[in-house]
C-alpha cells in the first residue's frame, strides 16, 4: 500500500514537472483534501495548514456555508458577463459597500487585477479631478512591496525575482522606503503625484509591521497633498491581522463601518479571503468622486462580479463577522507570538506579526537552506509552512483555529526547532 501511494505522490510531482511551467518551487507534499485548519496529503497524512494559501482561506478550508453558497448558485447561473444585469451583483455591491463603508465597489477576480484597477482609478482621478497634466500622473509605492505579478505592478517592485528580465517597465511609479513618512512627505512635494499605494503590513517581504502611527501619518500627508491613499489589503485584510482591515487600527466596528477611523483609505483593495479560498474574487472600493471617473466601457473583466463570486463573497464576509474571526485572530495572534518567543533556540532571530499573520526570522543568511530544511521538518511533524525571502518562515493559520489546536501547533514548532 505504502509503495503504491508513494507512487501517487511522485506521479503528481512528475506530471507537474513535465507538463507544468516551472514558476514555483513547492514544498514536497501532495495535498488531496482540506477542511478547516487541516489539509491531508495523498498518503492520508494530516497537517495543520500554517500558510492558508497566503491568507486566502481565513475562514478555513471548505467552509460549509461558503461551499453551499457556491454549489447552490452554480445550479442557477454562474456567469452572465456584464453585458446584462443579473440578480446577484447589485445585492453583493450593496452588501460589501455597506460592510466597509464606501460608496461603490468595482468587482474583479484576482488580487493583482484589483491592484491594477486601483492604479487605473487613481490615474483617471488625477486627470479628471486633481487636474494633473495628461500622462504625467505619478503613483508612489514602497521598497519591498508585493502587489502581484503583472507588468504594471512589477514595474514598481524592488524584488529582483519579481522584476528582473521583464522590462521595459511601466513609467510613472516612484519607490520610497517603507515605514518612513518623511520620505512620503518629500515625494508628495511633486504636484504630479496622484496617489500612494501601500500594504499596511508587508506580507511577502516577511510580515514587516510598520510603526504604530505610520499609516495615519501617510493618510494625513496624502490628504494634505490632495493625493489618494491606496491600501492594498489583499493579504492583510478580512480579519487576518486581528481587525476587519489592517488599516482599522483599534477601531472595532466588525463591519458595517461608519468610517470612524483616521486611516480610512481613499481606495481599498481586497482579494484572497474575500471568497474564503473557494473562487477568485477581488474588489476595489472607493467613494463616488473617485469611482465615477471610470465610465462605461473604460474598464472591466469577463468574470468580474459574476453571480458565483457575488454569492460566495457575501457568505465569506458573513462568516468573518458571525464567527468573530477578527477577535480570534487578535487574541490567538498575541498568544502565538508570546509562546514562540519562549522557544529557546539559536535559530530564532525574532518573531513578529499582527493577529494571525506572523513570521519567524531565522538566524541564518537568506541564501542558506535552514528555513527550507526547518519547513521540511515541520512538514514531517504535521505542520505546513513555507519560507519567504530565504530565511523568514511565515506562520499564518486559518483564523478559525482554536486555542487547543494552536497549542498543538506551538508544540510542533517548539519540538521541530529543538530537534533541528
Ligand atoms: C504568488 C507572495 C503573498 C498580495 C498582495 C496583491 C497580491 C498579493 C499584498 C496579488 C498576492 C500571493 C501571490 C502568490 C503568493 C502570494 C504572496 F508571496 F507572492 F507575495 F501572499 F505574500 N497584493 N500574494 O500578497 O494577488 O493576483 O495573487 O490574487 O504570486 O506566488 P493575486
Amino acid at each position: 500500500m505504502n509503495d503504491q501511494v508513494l507512487n501517487i505522490s511522485q506521479k503528481s510531482i512528475q506530471l507537474e514537472d513535465k507538463y507544468g511551467a516551472h514558476n514555483y518551487h513547492p514544498l514536497p507534499v501532495v495535498l488531496k483534501k482540506g477542511k478547516g485548519v487541516f489539509v491531508w496529503d495523498v498518503n492520508g497524512k494530516v497537517y495543520f495548514d500554517f500558510l492558508s494559501a497566503y491568507s486566502a482561506v481565513n475562514q478555513g478550508h471548505s467552509h460549509p456555508r461558503i461551499i453551499k453558497a457556491l454549489t447552490d448558485q452554480a445550479q442557477e447561473l454562474s456567469l452572465t458577463s456584464r453585458a446584462f444585469y443579473n440578480d446577484s451583483l447589485g445585492e453583493y455591491e450593496h452588501y460589501i459597500t455597506s460592510y466597509f463603508g464606501f460608496d461603490k465597489v468595482l468587482p474583479m477576480n484576482t488580487g493583482v487585477e484589483a491592484v491594477e484597477t486601483a492604479l487605473k482609478l487613481c490615474r483617471k482621478w488625477a486627470y479628471e479631478k486633481k487636474g494633473i497634466p495628461a500622462n504625467q500622473a505619478k503613483i508612489v509605492m514602497v521598497e519591498a512591496n508585493f502587489h502581484g505579478r503583472t507588468l504594471g505592478v512589477i514595474s514598481g517592485s524592488t524584488d529582483p525575482d519579481s522584476r528582473a528580465g521583464f522590462g521595459p517597465y511601466l513609467p510613472g511609479l516612484e519607490v520610497i522606503p517603507y515605514n518612513d513618512s518623511n520620505a512620503l512627505a518629500k515625494a508628495l512635494e511633486d504636484p504630479n503625484v496622484a496617489g500612494f499605494m501601500v500594504e499596511p503590513i508587508q506580507g511577502e517581504a516577511g510580515v514587516v509591521v510598520p510603526d504604530q502611527d505610520y499609516l495615519s501619518k501617510c493618510k494625513a500627508l496624502c490628504k494634505e497633498a490632495n493625493a489618494l491613499f491606496i491600501a492594498d489589503e489583499v493579504q492583510t485584510g478580512l480579519a487576518r491581522t486581528g481587525r476587519l482591515l489592517a488599516v482599522c487600527g483599534d477601531c472595532n466596528c466588525k463591519g458595517f463601518c461608519e468610517n470612524k477611523y483616521e486611516t480610512r483609505p481613499d481606495i481599498l483593495i481586497l482579494g484572497k479571503a474575500l471568497s474564503g479560498g473557494v473562487y477568485p474574487v477581488s474588489a476595489v472600493l472607493a467613494d463616488d468622486e473617485i469611482m465615477l471617473c471610470i465610465k462605461p466601457g473604460e474598464h472591466g473583466s469577463t468574470y468580474g462580479g459574476n453571480p458565483l463570486a457575488c454569492k460566495v463573497a457575501v457568505e465569506a464576509l458573513r462568516v468573518l463577522k458571525d464567527e468573530r474571526l477578527d477577535d480570534n485572530a487578535r487574541f490567538l495572534g498575541k498568544y502565538l507570538r508570546q509562546e514562540l518567543r519562549k522557544i529557546e533556540s539559536p535559530l530564532i532571530d525574532l518573531v513578529r506579526g499582527k493577529g494571525l499573520l506572523n513570521a519567524i526570522v531565522i538566524n541564518d543568511s537568506p541564501e542558506s537552506s535552514t528555513a527550507w530544511d526547518l519547513c521540511l521538518k515541520l512538514r514531517d511533524n504535521g505542520l505546513l509552512a513555507k519560507p519567504t525571502h530565504g530565511n523568514i518562515i511565515r506562520l499564518a493559520p486559518p483564523l478559525v483555529i482554536t486555542k487547543q489546536q494552536l497549542d498543538e501547533c506551538i508544540e510542533i514548532i517548539r519540538k521541530t526547532f529543538i530537534e533541528f
